[in-house]
C-alpha cells in the first residue's frame, strides 16, 4: 500500500461543520441545555475553530439562515478567518414559520410561495458576502393525507421556485438540493428521494447538484449505490453525514454503522470523489443532544477520516482482477481486508507529521477550553435548534 498517497488524499479531505451542532438541541420531548454553549453565531464559529485546531481537517463552518443571522456577514467572515476557518455552505430555512404549515415553495398559496422564494434569494445575498459556494436547500414541504393537495401541481411549484433561485446564482455558486423520505410530512414529501432531487437538478443545469443526507432513507436502502450513481452522473454535490438507527436520528457519523460509512466512502474513492476537483462537499449534519458538542464534532471528523483511510486502503488493482475473474469471494475479501485494518496508528502518525496531537480528543480535553466557555458564557440564550 502506498501510505503517502493515502495521507496526501486525507490531507485534502475537508469536513465541513454545521453551526447548529454547537447550540443546544434535542428531540420534541426535551432539549437538554448544556452550560457554555454559544450565545451567538460568533461563538459557534469559535467552537468550530476548536474542532479544526485539533483535527486539522475541519476548516469551514456551514451557516443556517436565520439561526445565524447577523448584522454584518463580512464581519462574521473576518471573525472566522481570524480563527483560522472560513464560512461554508448556506443552509436556507423555510420550515419554521407558521406560514409554512402547508408548505413553503410548494404551498398552494402564491403569496406564501413568494415569501419562501424571497428568503432563498436573500440567502444568495448572504453567500455573496460570506464568500460561500453552496446554497443548500432542504424543504420540509409535503402532505399528511391523501387528497390534501395535488402532487403534480406541487412538483410544478417546486420546479418554478428552483428555477427562480438557480437563475440568481453567481457563476461560481451552486444549488444543492437535499431529499428526505419523510418528516415532517408523513404522506408525501415533495423531495422524498435522490431520484426526485436528481431530476430537478438535471432540469436546472450544471450547477445544481444532489445532497445525500445519510439519515434520510428508508431502512435497508443501499446508500453506496446512490453515491456511485450520482458520482457517475456528475451530480453528487454534497453529503450531510450523520448516523441513524431508526429515522433522521442525526447521531455522530460512523457511530451506528461504520461499515456503511466505509462502503459509501469506497464508492466516493472509486468515483474520484476525494479529488477536490470533483467538488463533493463533505458536511456533517448532526446534533449532540446528550453528549458534549465540541468533542462530539471532533469524534465525528475522526470517524470520517478513519472510514476514508480504510476506503483508500482498498487494493483497487487486486479488486478489479478479482471482479474481472468473477472471483466473488476473492473480491469481497479484498474489500474486507481494508475494512478490517486498524488505521488508527496511521492516522496518529499523519497527525504527528502535521504538527498536531496524535489524539485530538485527549488534546482538546486537556486544553481547558470546555471549562473556559462554561465560565465565560453565562446568561445568554443559546442559539441553534429552537432558537
Ligand atoms: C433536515 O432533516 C435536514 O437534514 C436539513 O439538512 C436541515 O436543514 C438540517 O438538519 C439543519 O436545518
Ligand atoms: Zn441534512
Ligand atoms: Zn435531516
Amino acid at each position: 500500500m502506498n501510505i503517502d498517497s493515502i495521507t496526501s488524499t486525507l490531507l485534502q479531505l475537508d469536513v465541513e461543520l454545521p453551526s447548529w451542532a454547537f447550540g443546544n438541541s434535542g428531540t420534541r420531548f426535551k432539549v437538554f441545555a448544556q452550560p457554555g454553549v454559544p450565545r451567538t453565531p460568533y461563538e459557534k464559529i469559535d467552537d468550530a475553530a476548536q474542532v479544526h485546531r485539533y483535527t486539522g481537517s475541519a476548516p469551514s463552518v456551514a451557516l443556517h439562515i436565520p439561526w445565524d443571522k447577523v448584522e454584518d456577514y463580512a464581519e462574521l467572515r473576518r471573525h472566522a478567518e481570524q480563527r483560522g476557518v472560513r464560512l461554508g455552505t448556506i443552509n436556507a430555512n423555510v420550515f419554521q414559520d407558521d406560514d409554512y404549515r402547508l408548505g413553503s415553495v410548494t404551498n398552494p398559496d402564491p403569496l406564501i410561495r413568494k415569501k419562501a422564494v424571497a428568503h432563498l434569494l436573500d440567502c444568495i445575498d448572504v453567500m455573496d458576502q460570506t464568500g460561500s459556494r453552496d446554497l443548500k436547500l432542504w424543504f420540509s414541504d409535503g402532505t399528511n393525507y391523501p387528497g390534501q393537495d395535488n402532487i403534480r401541481a406541487r412538483q410544478d411549484r417546486l420546479a418554478e421556485a428552483l428555477h427562480a433561485v438557480y437563475a440568481r446564482l453567481g457563476d461560481d455558486q451552486r444549488l444543492i438540493l437535499e431529499y428526505k423520505l419523510f418528516e415532517p410530512a408523513f404522506y408525501t414529501m415533495d423531495v422524498p428521494d435522490w431520484g426526485t432531487s436528481f431530476a430537478h437538478c438535471l432540469e436546472l443545469g450544471e450547477r445544481a447538484k444532489v445532497c445525500v443526507d445519510t439519515g434520510h432513507h428508508a431502512p435497508g436502502t443501499n446508500i453506496e449505490f446512490i453515491v456511485a450513481f450520482l458520482l457517475r452522473a456528475g451530480k453528487l454535490g454534497a453529503f450531510d453525514f450523520n448516523s441513524r438507527f431508526y429515522a433522521d436520528d442525526d447521531l455522530m457519523v460512523g457511530s451506528a454503522d461504520p461499515f456503511q460509512l466505509f462502503r459509501i466512502l469506497h464508492e466516493v474513492s472509486q468515483g474520484d470523489g476525494f479529488d477536490p476537483r470533483t467538488e463533493v462537499a463533505f458536511m456533517l449534519d448532526q446534533c449532540h443532544n446528550i453528549e458534549p458538542k465540541i468533542p462530539g464534532q471532533i469524534r465525528s471528523v475522526m470517524n470520517v477520516q478513519e472510514a476514508a483511510a480504510k476506503a483508500l486502503l482498498v487494493d483497487t488493482d487486486a479488486l478489479q482482477r478479482m471482479q474481472n475473474a468473477g472471483d466473488v469471494l476473492g473480491a469481497n475479501a479484498v474489500l474486507m481486508d481494508a475494512y478490517n485494518t486498524d488505521v488508527r496508528p496511521m492516522l496518529a502518525e499523519h497527525r504527528r507529521n502535521l504538527g498536531l496531537d496524535p489524539d485530538p480528543m485527549a488534546a482538546y480535553a486537556a486544553s481547558g477550553y470546555a471549562q473556559q466557555i462554561v465560565a465565560e458564557r453565562v446568561g445568554g440564550s443559546p442559539a441553534g435548534w429552537g432558537a
